[in-house]
């Protein structure tokens, strides 16, 4: 399986998120790719190779153009204060609140985020920018007759949606890729989301449409971030109604319940009759995750990936969460080798 990865994501660097009261070291680490490429290497599963750029005008087919100039520029506007730590929110536009979008930059970083998740650093944009671009790229690399890609996507991005950053992410990598094999061509793409949380903003920006069908496998949003989206009724809306299907399960699920589960998104993705899969890979349901709390163990994403190759169409892999750095690579190459097996 071709794998497409930039150097570029080692810009961005968070220093610290807010967990259990403390300010802690980003759990979404530089060294979260490297793992990954590595073992990459080491089980020869086939050539990496560089983005290609094909520019603006794929992500602008997701984000909105007031979105991605707030993010392109937040960084320069925050250097301009000479500040000594990276640019976080701490306001949002809550429901007693307006949603006006204010001209100062943390008015706005607050209107275009739902969390303090994100950091926006100085190399921010430009390894956002290039994930995307790796997307673009794997896609590319399946438009044009490969039976799968895998994306080595950091930062990640299914947290994102249209308009709003958040859960350590700026633009949704695999929503973008979606919708390139649809500007390609493709008729119908089925997402099926398999990192522990829910993609609340992969949801939210195809849940009225019925030409992507979402499909997410998560830790239960009554206990687990994102906490407000992710629930079983949610089915989708207008055209989109019957085109999205969230599979919340409750905290210490393993092998047992999250297959069961697999099973039915699969069957979902069956019955949609997509062309075209994308799968965002996030391997933060492995039971030494530092912030999850599924038991999956690493020859459970082997069965992972077999089950997704019985699918039966072309497959793109994006990289999204997971944070048991050492095991991460591990266990992400399993999910594409248990997918070459079939
Ligand atoms: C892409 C992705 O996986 N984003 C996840 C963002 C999760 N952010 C919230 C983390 C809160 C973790 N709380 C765990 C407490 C452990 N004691
Ligand atoms: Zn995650």
């Amino acid at each position: 399986m071709l794998t497409i990865y930039s150097d570029d994501h080692h810009l961005h660097h968070g220093r610290c998120e807010l967990i259990d009261g403390k300010l802690m070291p980003c759990f979404e680490m530089p060294s979260r790719a490297d793992h990954v490429l590595q073992r990459v290497k080491d089980r020869e599963i086939g050539a990496v190779e560089g983005p290609q750029d094909f520019g603006i005008a794929p992500i602008e087919r997701i984000h909105t153009q007031a979105f991605l100039a707030f993010f392109k520029g937040a960084w320069a506007r925050w250097a301009e204060t000479d500040p000594e730590g990276d640019l976080l929110p701490y306001t949002w536009p809550a429901r007693t609140l307006r949603s006006v979008i204010p001209t100062s930059l943390h008015g706005q970083l607050g209107y275009y985020t739902f969390d303090a998740g994100a950091p926006i650093t100085a190399g921010t944009w430009q390894a956002a920018y290039s994930a995307a671009q790796v997307a673009l790229t794997a896609q590319a690399a399946i438009q044009n007759g490969a039976r799968s890609a895998f994306a080595l996507c950091r930062p990640p991005g299914h947290h994102a949606a249209s308009d709003v950053m958040g859960g350590y992410c700026y633009l949704n990598n695999a929503a973008i890729a979606a919708q390139a094999f649809l500007d390609q061509g493709h008729k119908k793409v089925a997402i099926l989301d398999v990192d522990y949380h829910h993609g609340n903003g992969t949801q939210s920006i195809f849940y009225t449409r019925s030409d992507v069908l979402f499909t997410s496998i998560h830790g239960h949003p009554e206990a687990e971030f994102p906490f407000f989206l992710g629930y079983e009724d949610e089915l989708g809306e207008g055209a989109g109604e019957g085109f999205n299907f969230n599979y919340p399960l409750a905290a210490g699920s393993d092998w047992t319940q999250w297959s069961a589960a697999l099973e039915q998104a699969c069957g979902e993705i069956e019955r949609y009759g997509a062309d075209v899969i994308v799968v965002s890979l996030g391997v933060d349901t492995y039971k030494d995750d530092p912030i999850s709390q599924f038991k999956l163990d690493s020859p459970d994403y082997l069965r992972m990936g077999e089950r997704i190759a019985r699918l039966g169409k072309p497959t793109l892999f994006v990289m999204e969460g997971g944070y048991a750095v050492e095991e991460i690579g591990i266990n992400a190459v399993n999910v594409l080798e248990g997918f070459e097996r079939v």
